[in-house]
């Protein structure tokens, strides 16, 4: 039997994959063979370093600046990686930022940006991306979506209004490009540990014995914990799955929760 799992020498894009849940999965996927396009914005250094990180693991990597936001640097992008390195087979939408107020408090402009960088640009990568995946009739892509995607939480409510959105894209996505055996699917984390979380899950943080309880494991997530469900989704063990969105929480959304008092 094949190995249905292997993707040893297929081309994984991986957006804002410079450190957090995107460095994990370009090392998981890495880990097996996948060549890895680390994505950042934000400085050459910080993906010179991600990269030469991935290497040290003996993990085929090359990385590309680029604004996930902006459709014209996106498009030179893509054009400069399938003729630098070859066609994308595998694309993780995973760059993202949030922004903890009330909604009562928020500006309009900060709502926008969330909105922008967590829906807007996977719409933008994806279009062009599964160009290429539609015409070689062959993709996968998957969108990195949240507990939010399914929960409102106090002060996150942009972050939720795109992570919700980003669930629903990727079922219209599916619905559109599936029949060109593009798969698109999405991975919704619960809580991690990664500098994304770290303001609120401090040792004594409320919030951080809040989601020890909340999550059946009672534990944070550890970011290695996303490569099996990257890897599954990134092979041809899923070839039938399209539009799923598949929670590593731990539990979260399994459960109501329990009273204090409860074991
Ligand atoms: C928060 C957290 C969450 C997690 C993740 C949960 O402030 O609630 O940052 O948004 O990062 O998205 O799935």
């Amino acid at each position: 039997m094949t190995n249905l799992f292997d993707i040893k020498g297929k081309i994984a894009l991986i957006t804002g994959s410079t450190h957090g849940l995107g460095m994990a999965m370009a090392k998981g996927l890495g880990q097996v063979g996948a060549t890895i396009i680390v994505n950042g914005n934000s400085s050459q250094q910080k993906i010179d370093e991600a990269v030469a990180a991935l290497q040290s693991e003996g993990i085929n990597a090359v990385g590309y600046k680029f604004n996930v936001t902006d459709e014209q640097e996106v498009i030179t992008a893509i054009r400069k990686i399938e003729s630098e390195v070859g066609p994308i087979a595998i694309l993780i939408n995973n760059a993202g930022i949030i922004k903890r107020i009330p909604l009562i408090e928020m500006e309009v402009a900060d709502f926008k940006e969330v909105i922008d960088i967590d829906l807007v640009s996977p719409f933008i990568v994806s279009k062009h991306v599964a160009k290429g995946m539609i015409e070689r009739r062959q993709g996968k892509i998957i969108n990195i979506c949240s507990m939010m995607s399914e929960l409102g939480r106090n002060t996150v409510g942009a972050y939720a209004a795109a992570k919700g959105g980003l669930k629903m894209l990727t079922k219209n996505m599916a619905t559109e490009w599936a029949k060109y055996n593009v798969q698109i699917n999405g991975i919704g984390p619960g809580y991690f540990a990664t500098e994304q979380t770290k303001p609120i899950r401090v040792d004594g943080h409320p919030f951080n014995d809040f989601i020890i309880s909340r999550t059946p494991a009672a534990k944070w997530g550890d970011p290695s914990d996303l490569a099996g469900a990257a890897i599954f989704l990134s092979s041809n063990a899923s070839d039938f799955v399209n539009g799923h969105i598949l929670y590593v929480d731990g539990g979260i959304l399994a459960t109501i929760g329990k009273p204090s008092n409860e074991n």
